[in-house]
């Protein structure tokens, strides 16, 4: 099999790290060799009737054409790949994707709410119930419009961007979206599922490395569409309860809106109005140098001498 993966590295294709993933590498590679395969068959034959079929040779065209049934037999054997690739590799593996969910019980289910331009994630918290949610209760502070008069949603988790999971165990994900329709796209774990305001989309794996994984989204979905990323971090079982704990202490207290986690480099810190630049070679402001940002403060370092108020990332 590892002669086979030459063809994956050379389509960029990132380290699998699915239960699953093999499978699906498998089958691709094995595509893309039988199409090479096609493709050497075919230039050899186009350019064999170039030369064998030329003016010089054949002053005059032959009507009848080929009499031999050997096309026929070719052309029959490339359906028949293509079919047993088709109905043997590829909806098998399709329907045990979507019709073969690990039970309940011993999968971790999370709902990945999709909007312009990130994913939200909502953990049942403690007691294993997803509290209420209500899209009339969406607002800044409260992204997936969780119902505070349930009981069952006191204690549930609520994140943006980062997704933590613990390594050797099922997930199941379910994907909807808050605006349009957006795909759930992890590279390195083999797995990618629409999420479609309206609807309930289940998807599944099982990470088996630990590790921080590129989630993307995978379908245009408007301006900000490049920059809808988020990262899977697989943790070992004792990282991610410690992740749970931390994520359980923020909970009463996340309901800040996520901010941008970086100043664009050249907007002013203190002094200045909020929103204003100065132009280029304006004085600096007048406290600049007594927070010691130095002469030229780095970007990093501006939003480490950002004002307090300024809201924290929230996930
Ligand atoms: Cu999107």
């Amino acid at each position: 099999m590892n002669s086979l993966a030459l063809i994956n590295e050379f389509l960029g294709q990132p380290p699998n790290a699915s239960s699953h993933g093999y499978q699906i590498d498998h089958i691709i590679e094995f595509c893309h060799w039988f199409m090479a395969t096609l493709f050497f068959g075919w230039s050899v034959f186009f350019i064999y009737v170039l030369i064998r079929f030329r003016k010089g040779r054949q002053p005059t065209a032959d009507h009848a054409g080929v009499r031999s049934g050997i096309s026929t037999h070719l052309e029959f054997s490339v359906v028949l790949i293509e079919a047993v690739l088709l109905l043997g590799f590829a909806i098998p593996l399709w329907a045990r994707r979507v019709n073969q969910f690990p039970p309940g019980k011993e999968a971790l289910l999370v709902h990945v709410v999709a909007q312009q331009f990130s994913f939200n994630y909502h953990l049942p918290g403690a007691d294993g119930q997803f509290g209420r949610r209500d899209v009339n209760l969406v607002s800044n502070s409260n992204p997936l419009g969780i119902d505070p008069n349930d009981p069952a949603g006191k204690d549930d988790i609520v994140t943006t961007g980062e997704l933590h999971v613990p390594v050797d165990r099922p997930v199941i994900a379910e994907l909807s979206s808050k605006d349009v329709i957006h795909d759930y796209f992890i590279p390195d774990m083999r797995i990618a599922g629409d999420a479609i305001p309206g609807s309930l989309i289940p998807i599944w794996f099982t990470p088996v490395k630990t590790g921080m994984y590129e989630v993307i989204c995978a379908q245009l979905c408007g301006l900000g569409h490049y920059g809808m990323k988020g990262t899977l971090v697989v943790d070992t079982p004792q990282d991610y309860q410690a992740w749970l704990k931390e994520r359980a202490e923020l909970a009463g207290t996340q309901t800040t809106p996520p901010a941008p986690a970086q100043r664009s480099p050249g907007e002013p810190i203190g002094g200045a109005e909020p929103g204003t630049i100065p132009p280029p070679g304006a004085p600096k402001p007048p406290n600049a140098d007594a927070q010691g940002a130095g002469a030229s403060p780095h970007p990093a370092q501006q939003l480490h001498n950002a004002p307090a108020a300024s809201p924290t990332p929230g996930g």
